[in-house]
């Protein structure tokens, strides 16, 4: 980050009768937390909304049984100063301890006096006369910004999919991604989860042990992994704090943000028995680095390639799951990585449970819910409880949520054809949006890695263009529409490099029914990323058009 400024020309404290800020930011998980801190440190005026009661985003409202992060834990952190990094004790964090850290983070960082909790943003709408953009509040109010600032992240707009009879249902119902905050107690109670990608996979082994009976109701068999949580050691740890220097440069040149090893052999190259032999020492250690990211270079962009991995895993299934049937059910036939990979403990494992049923909704699809369970086309469920864990209209779903217009009145919503012509420069900037910045918006590579490494990435490269703007006097930024065309070009162009272009995932929108499909993600690698970012910055905004306060000068 360069070195600090204040707004160079002062901005008038209202605007009408609204209070005017410098930015206005809307989240207060990692990304919303970071961007508030750095504006804050520089003297801007900030404001942050927040819809829930406190701090914490993803972390605040994931609170189902068996939540955690499948990022390594030692860098699930900040990292932008040694006082703000904590590893923590297992290898992938419990929600709990995550929650905690943000908590302790928001008080380090004394963030949370600028935040409004309990308050939706439900329209942002920009107007050129004024330059300046109008946000307006659940609590009826409204506030006005120079900058305004998404941090909403990119799994927050839950999914709940409309089944004929939803309302009839008399038992309880509810979502993994807004988990009630006492204990939902499962104890004798007939429960069905719909859902088996990373929050049904982690919830389904602790449910099941709970329950009097769990019915898995599963659209999709999923490639997981054995997780293999475990406590880290700590003298693995001292080493980490003793060259926390080296670690953050380690992650910050990775492609996925972690400390992986890079790949150096194709899958041909080795013997079937020396790959087997990869494949289960990667598979004893757990977790997905191993198998999927460290064994071989082309196991993303060559079908043999992928197969072999790909059966490898589905042997493991078979070997697993004593039910010759249930197993058959639970085989994945796409190629891996084509969804995000999963990480599990005892997962496969709870299909031999005597109180688990598994119903393959391919086969047998759910007809509707009535008063008393699901009545799928071949049966009828008797059920307490349904936990739906069908994941979230992803990247686009949370900024499209609400009102978002810029220039000319035009929305986001119809900028993006509702997504369908999904064009964002990097990820964190629209044309015809100006002096927006969305962080870890679709587009990025965010999904793609450990995402607070991107976010810190993200949320300083957006500070650095504020004290940019504030340094030259510039009145609006926003990239050229060229700029955002090609961007979405370029996302388009890596995918259709890997054997996934064409994959059913949330990184398409597929897993929504009606959503159109386009390219959400940038799955070039972070490194790239980061590379393409500096060098936009450092070629005087390479890409956007940056309007000039006192004689509406343009400069390109
Ligand atoms: P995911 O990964 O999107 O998983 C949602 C699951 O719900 C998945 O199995 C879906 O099947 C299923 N689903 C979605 N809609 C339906 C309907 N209409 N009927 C039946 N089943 C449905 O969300 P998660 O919350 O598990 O994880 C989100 C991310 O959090 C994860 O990827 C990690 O990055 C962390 P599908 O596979 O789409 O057929």
């Amino acid at each position: 980050m360069k070195s600090e400024f204040h707004l160079g020309k002062q901005a008038p404290a209202s605007v009408g009768n609204a209070r005017h800020y410098d930015a206005v930011i809307v989240g207060a998980g990692f990304s919303g937390m970071y961007m508030t801190y750095l504006l804050n440190k520089a003297g801007y005026r900030v404001k942050g909304f927040e819809a829930g009661a406190d701090v914490g985003g993803v972390w605040y409202w994931n609170r189902y049984p068996g939540a955690r992060c499948d990022s390594q834990s030692f860098v699930y952190s900040y990292m932008f100063s040694k006082e703000m990094y904590r590893s923590y004790p297992l290898l992938f964090a419990e929600q709990p301890e995550i929650l905690d850290y943000l908590k302790f983070a928001a008080d380090k960082m004394d963030v949370r006096k600028s935040f409004q909790f309990d308050t939706r943003v439900e329209s942002a709408h920009y107007t050129e006369v004024d330059n300046c953009w109008t946000i307006r509040l659940s609590d009826g109010n409204s506030v006005t910004a120079t900058y305004f600032i998404t941090a909403v992240g990119s799994l927050s707009a839950a999914n709940i999919p409309s089944i004929k009879g939803l309302d009839r249902f008399a038992g309880e119902i509810y979502h993994t991604g807004q988990w009630p905050h006492k204990k939902v107690d499962f104890t004798g109670k007939r429960v069905g989860v719909i859902g088996t990608g990373s929050s049904g996979i982690q919830a389904i082994p602790v449910i099941a042990k709970e329950a009097a009976h769990l019915t898995v109701f599963m659209r999709t068999p999923q490639y997981s992994l054995p997780a293999r949580n475990r406590k880290l050691d700590p003298t693995f740890l001292k080493g980490l704090d003793a060259d926390f220097e080296g670690l953050v440069r380690a992650v910050r040149s990775n492609d996925v943000a972690m400390v992986v090893g890079t790949p150096t052999r194709r899958v041909v190259e080795d013997s079937p028995e020396e790959r087997t032999r990869v494949f289960e020492a990667a598979w004893k250690e757990g977790g997905a680095l191993k198998l999927v990211f460290e064994s071989y270079t082309d196991i993303a962009v060559d079908a043999d390639a992928n197969r072999a991995v790909a059966d490898f895993v589905r042997a493991k299934i078979r070997e697993t799951v004593e039910d010759p049937a249930k197993a058959e059910m639970l085989i994945p036939n796409y190629e891996i990585l084509a969804k995000c990979i999963v990480l599990d403990t005892d997962f496969f494992e709870t299909f031999n449970r005597s109180n688990v049923d598994l119903i393959a909704l391919r086969q047998t699809p759910i007809d509707e819910i009535v008063e008393g369970g699901i009545r799928t086309t071949e049966t009828e469920i008797d059920l307490d409880v349904i936990v739906f864990a069908t994941g979230y209209n992803a990247l686009t779903g949370p900024l499209l949520s609400f009102d978002i217009r810029g220039r000319g009145g035009i929305s986001l919503h119809d900028k993006w054809q509702g997504g369908a012509k999904l064009q964002s420069y990097l990820g964190v900037a629209n044309a015809g949006f100006p002096n927006m910045f969305t962080l870890t918006g679709p587009q990025s590579p965010a999904v793609h890695g450990n995402v607070p490494t991107l976010i810190e990435q993200h949320a300083e490269w957006v500070f650095d263009c504020i004290q940019h703007m504030t340094s030259i006097g510039a009145d609006t930024i926003e990239p050229h529409p060229e700029a955002d065309m090609e961007w979405a070009l370029q996302c388009n162009e890596v995918v259709q490099r890997t054997l996934f272009a064409d994959a059913d995932n949330w990184y398409t929108g597929a897993n929504i029914d009606g959503k159109p499909r386009a390219t959400l993600t940038y799955r070039g690698g972070i490194r790239a990323f980061r590379k393409r970012c500096d060098e936009v910055a450092a070629d005087g905004y390479h890409g956007f058009r940056i309007t000039m306060a006192a004689d509406n000068a343009v400069r390109e």
